[in-house]
C-alpha cells in the first residue's frame, strides 16, 4: 500500500508513463579537420543501414562520434520554442517533474520569475510546446540512423547559458552523457543538439573530443572549480587534455548529433547574450536497463535520488532505472524493453 502510493507519487513528480503505441571550425562535416577519408572500417557498429546517412556522413560518425547537420530545424520552430520557455521562465506554465536550474553564481539572489536566472529546464515531457522537438520529422528521420526504428525520448534539456559573472561557472565540464543513463547498449543511444541562435566559442559552444565514443565510460565526479559547479555538472577525471579538441561552431537550426560516449562540454559565456540550445536523448525501445549499483554511476544515483527526495518527497528506496523507466516516452515504432 505505501509501495503503492510511493509509485502514484513518483509518476506524479516525475512525469507521466511512456505510451505504448582546440580548433575552432565551422559546422560542415566535410571540412572538419578530422578523419574521415583514411577510414576502412570492418564493419559499421554506431551507425545503421538505411538510405539517410550519405557513405561519407556514416564514416565520419563511425570514426568521430559526432554528425552536424546544417540548417535542420526551421526558424519558426526555434521562435516557437523560444517563446515557450519564455512562458516557462515567467511561471505561465509549470508541468510536475519539470527541472528548473539556476547558475551557481545567483543561486543565493532572490529568485525573479525571469530569463535571466534560469540556465536549464530539465525533463520537459509533459511540455507539448517543447516536446514537439523530440518529435520533428527531420530530428526523427537522423536518430533512427542511430537507434533503429523503435525510438524513446529518455532525456530533454532547453538550455540558455547565461553571460558569465566573471567566475566561469557558465563552463560545462568535459563529460560523457552516459554517466547519466541506466541502459544499454551504449551504440543505440544519441543525443541531438540543436543551436537556437549562433554558437561561437565566444558564448560557450559545444566542444567534442573526436574519436573518444570508442573508448569506455569513464569516472565522474564535481570538478574543483574555484568559482562553483552546477549540480549536476559532473565532469571526467582524468582524460587526456592533450586529445585534439573541435569547437562546434554553428548557426542557428545546425543540430548536432552525438554518441553518449563522446567527450565533449561547452565553454563560459564571455557575450552578453543568452545563449540557448535544445537538446533530446533518444535511445532504441530495444535497450535494457542494467542496474548501476557498484559502477562509476552509483554516485549519480545517489545524488539524484537524494535531491529528488528532499525537493520532491520521491521514495528513497528508488532506483535510476525507475525515475526513467516512469519518464521515458515512445515517439516511433514499438516499446520494447524501456
Ligand atoms: O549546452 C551545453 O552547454 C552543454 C550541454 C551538455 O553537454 C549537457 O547538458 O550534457
Amino acid at each position: 500500500m505505501e509501495q503503492n502510493r510511493a509509485a502514484l507519487r513518483l509518476r506524479t513528480v516525475l512525469g507521466h508513463l511512456g505510451r505504448t503505441s582546440a580548433r575552432a571550425y565551422t559546422a560542415h562535416p566535410t571540412t572538419w579537420a578530422v578523419s574521415s577519408t583514411s577510414f576502412h572500417p570492418p564493419q559499421f557498429q554506431y551507425t545503421l543501414d538505411n538510405d539517410v546517412l550519405s557513405l561519407e556522413q556514416r564514416k565520419f560518425y563511425e570514426e568521430n562520434g559526432f554528425l552536424v547537420i546544417k540548417n535542420l530545424v526551421s526558424d519558426d520552430d526555434i521562435t516557437r520554442f523560444r517563446n515557450q520557455f519564455q512562458r516557462i521562465c515567467k511561471q505561465e506554465v509549470k508541468h510536475e517533474g519539470m527541472m528548473i536550474m539556476r547558475d551557481v553564481s545567483t543561486e543565493k539572489s532572490k529568485f525573479i520569475p525571469s530569463e535571466e536566472l534560469i540556465t536549464k529546464v530539465q525533463n520537459f515531457h509533459q511540455d507539448e510546446e517543447l516536446f514537439r522537438y523530440c518529435t520533428l520529422p527531420e530530428i526523427l528521420k537522423y536518430v533512427e540512423c542511430f537507434t533503429g526504428p523503435n525510438i524513446m525520448v529518455v532525456h530533454t534539456m532547453m538550455i540558455n547559458k547565461p553571460p558569465d559573472s566573471g567566475k566561469k561557472t557558465t563552463r560545462h565540464p568535459f563529460h560523457q552523457d552516459l554517466h547519466y543513463f541506466p541502459f544499454r547498449p551504449s551504440n543505440r543511444i544519441v543525443a541531438a543538439w540543436t543551436a537556437m541562435e549562433q554558437v561561437n566559442r565566444n558564448n560557450g559552444c559545444l566542444s567534442v573530443l573526436p574519436g573518444t565514443h570508442k573508448g569506455c565510460l569513464k569516472p565522474h565526479s564535481y570538478p574543483q572549480w574555484e568559482g562553483g559547479v552546477n549540480i549536476m555538472y559532473y565532469g571526467i577525471q582524468g582524460y587526456d587534455e592533450n586529445s585534439p579538441r573541435v569547437h562546434l561552431e554553428m548557426e542557428k537550426g545546425d543540430t548536432v548529433f552525438f554518441h553518449p560516449l563522446l567527450i565533449h562540454g561547452s565553454g563560459w559565456n564571455k557575450s552578453q547574450g543568452y545563449r540557448k540550445a535544445i537538446s533530446c536523448h533518444f535511445a532504441s525501445a530495444d535497450c535494457h536497463y542494467i542496474d548501476v549499483k557498484g559502477t562509476s554511476q552509483e554516485s549519480f544515483e545517489k545524488d539524484i535520488l537524494e535531491t529528488l527526495h528532499k525537493v520532491y518527497g520521491f521514495p528513497e528506496d528508488a532506483s535510476l532505472k525507475d525515475i526513467y523507466r516512469l519518464n521515458v516516452q515512445l515517439v516511433k515504432g514499438e516499446r520494447i524493453n524501456l
